[in-house]
């Protein structure tokens, strides 16, 4: 097989760019280890920033994301007991987020490929990506016990964080930069409705917890926990009688539970490759860097990678210019570094960190208290959250 692109990984970040490439009438294929249910089944980002609202119309799936996703123009901080909004909206001069699961994001792009008559090759396995360093760069890949070859332009490396494509750049061509928290994120989600209309970041001297949704019926929800549980300790019950106690009386008495549809613990990591391009093979998304999911980023970041990427390949294939490929490293890196920093802090003001001991619970509530008191304050944090625009620093 020849394409364009192979785009090896077929999560949010791998279809994305295939739709986006289709639509400029670049060819490409997609390589994805799992079965598309089970890349579905996999429960992760909830919040979109208007970057990537705009880039899911720009691709043509934008449909049912306005119909079903839920615009949210603030969300609530909680510490000492008490809950503060931040009026992002107000804040930003009339930016929003919204609420549309990963889940059903990827389940559109993969419907639209469906639609379209585009390949997409599942439960490929042992894929290897060959001689990025030329200009004609092959994949390899196994599937019903026969190697087939792909040879493309370029890769794609949308395989997110325990991908090929970053293990096979030369060592001493790239830089990882990684910083690893001492505790993870255990979510549950549930046929519940949410126990607040908007989202809940709550900071407790029991630790974090996240009150999130996925629609009007659907609820998600995540607590701080040390890195040593495991998911079979933690029994529904235990689940919401720990989320009762991290959050406030109002909510305590509002929430509603009921059985987990789904339950997982994730840890958290920041972490970023320099550079993203090693010759003709691109890093996007989780395989060039990862954040701690506090700032709501992660997808966000792997949408505006991808779409970078796109417009360098426009630019290599209408305008037989270089000059694309060559900035792409920079050009996301000066997004992701913003988006790592953002995450960075909001995950150290909002969590327990046991050994700063009770001085920095204290220290914690004092900048809070700053925060919601002060306008610069509370813009420093809606602007970030709402992200930047996409010709940012240009
Ligand atoms: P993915 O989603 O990991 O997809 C990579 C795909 O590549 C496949 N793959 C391979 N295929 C072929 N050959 C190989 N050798 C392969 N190795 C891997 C994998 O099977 C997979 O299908 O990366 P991608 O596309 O870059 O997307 C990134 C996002 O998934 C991630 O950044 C977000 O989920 C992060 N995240 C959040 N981001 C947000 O923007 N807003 C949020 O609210 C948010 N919440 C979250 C999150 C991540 C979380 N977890 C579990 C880490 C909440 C959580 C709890
Ligand atoms: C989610 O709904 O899964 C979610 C929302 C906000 C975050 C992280 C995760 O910051």
């Amino acid at each position: 097989m020849r394409v364009q692109v192979a785009i090896v990984g077929g999560g949010p970040a791998g279809h994305l760019l295939g739709q986006l490439l289709h639509k400029v009438g670049i060819d490409a294929v997609i390589l994805e280890r799992q079965t598309g249910d089970y890349v579905l089944g996999r429960i992760r980002a909830g919040i979109l920033e208007q970057v990537c609202i705009d880039l899911m119309d720009e691709a043509g799936v934008g449909e049912r994301m306005h119909k079903e996703g839920l615009i949210h123009g603030g969300f609530d901080m909680l510490f000492k007991g008490e809950r503060h909004r931040i009026d992002m909206n107000k804040l930003t001069g009339g930016k929003n987020v919204m609420v549309y699961g990963q889940t059903e994001l990827t389940r559109d792009l993969m419907d639209a490929r469906k639609a379209a008559s585009l390949t997409t090759i599942y439960e490929a396995g042992n894929v290897t990506v060959h001689d990025f360093d030329t200009a004609k760069p092959r994949v390899r890949y196994e599937k019903d016990g026969q190697t087939h070859e792909i040879e493309c332009d370029f890769i794609a490396g949308c395989d997110g964080f325990h991908g090929v494509c970053r293990a096979s750049a030369p060592r001493n061509a790239i830089r990882e930069y990684e910083k690893i928290y001492p505790f993870g994120w255990l979510g549950v989600l549930s046929e519940t409705p949410p126990v607040h209309e908007e989202l809940i970041y709550a900071n407790s001297p029991r630790g974090f917890a996240l009150s999130s949704q996925r629609s009007h019926t659907r609820s998600r929800y995540y607590l701080q926990v040390p890195l040593t549980d495991k998911v079979e300790d933690w029994s529904d019950e235990a689940f919401w009688q720990e989320l009762r106690l991290r959050l406030d009386p109002e909510a305590r008495a509002k929430l509603v539970t009921g059985p987990s549809i789904e339950k997982s613990i994730a840890p958290l990591r920041s972490f970023v490759t320099e550079p993203m391009r090693f010759g003709r093979m691109f890093l996007a998304g989780d395989a060039a860097h990862i954040v701690p999911p506090t700032g709501a980023k992660g997808l966000n970041l792997a949408a505006t990678d991808v779409k970078y990427l796109c417009s360098a390949l426009i630019e290599f294939y209408r305008d037989k210019s270089e000059a694309g490929i060559d900035h792409y490293s920079q050009r996301c890196l000066r997004r992701i570094w913003r988006a790592e920093r953002f995450s960075w802090w909001f995950t150290g003001l909002m969590h327990r960190f046991p050994e700063n001991g009770e001085i920095g619970q204290k220290f914690q509530e004092a900048e809070l208290d700053y925060l919601i008191h002060s306008e610069a304050g509370a813009r420093s944090v809606a602007e970030n959250y709402v992200g930047l625009p996409l010709n940012f620093g240009e």
